[in-house]
């Protein structure tokens, strides 16, 4: 079996820069010759997962599928990123549990609430603030912050390349 298969689970709030983030890796990776897949919501839950909603029951059962899936990915030898809010710890723990000791890879994109509510990207903090969208993460909505993270970046004191770069050098030593 390949050795170099790994899972980076990155989590974080919406707009915290995972998929930024991960999709920097996921280059910087293909240049060092790795063979990579990116799983985040726009391949899954437009598919695979695009009868889940956003309760606490359908986010469950998304991260259970993406670990799933994930896992398949592994064991064919690729190195796979996901990047998925995935704010509960106990169900960052259970995609951990599929994977033997070292494997799994938590990522904390530790963005403070007030910076990606700044952000807003995407006008869903406002929508949220103004109760147009339930259930949004960090405003009614939990995000559990990961304890046991393998990585953390600060997107703070960094830039997306910097963090990316980061990440790159800490999986190569891992
Ligand atoms: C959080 C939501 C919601 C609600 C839609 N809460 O910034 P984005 O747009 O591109 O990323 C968010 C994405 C979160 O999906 P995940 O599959 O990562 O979530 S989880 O891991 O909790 O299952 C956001 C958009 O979907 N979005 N409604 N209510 N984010």
């Amino acid at each position: 079996k390949n050795q170099t298969a790994r899972l980076l689970w990155f989590t974080g709030l919406s707009g915290s820069g995972k998929s930024t983030i991960a999709n920097l890796v996921e280059k910087k990776l293909f240049a060092l010759g790795k063979h990579t897949f990116l799983l985040d919501g726009d391949n899954v839950r437009h598919g695979l997962n695009k009868d889940l909603g956003f309760t606490d029951v359908d986010r469950v059962e998304n991260i259970r599928r993406v670990g799933e899936v994930a896992k398949l990915m592994t064991d064919a030898g690729l190195i796979v990123m996901t990047a998925f809010i995935s704010p509960f710890q106990a169900e960052r723990q259970m995609v951990r549990d599929l994977f033997n000791n070292g494997e799994f890879i938590e990522v904390f994109v530790d963005t403070p609430l007030e910076v990606a509510e700044q952000r807003d990207v995407k006008g869903l903090y406002k929508k949220a603030r103004a109760g147009n969208l339930k259930n949004f993460t960090g405003i009614d909505s939990p995000y559990e912050q990961p304890l046991d993270a393998e990585i953390r970046v600060n997107t703070v004191e960094m830039s997306a390349d910097e963090a990316a770069d980061l990440i790159v050098e800490k999986l190569m030593a891992l």
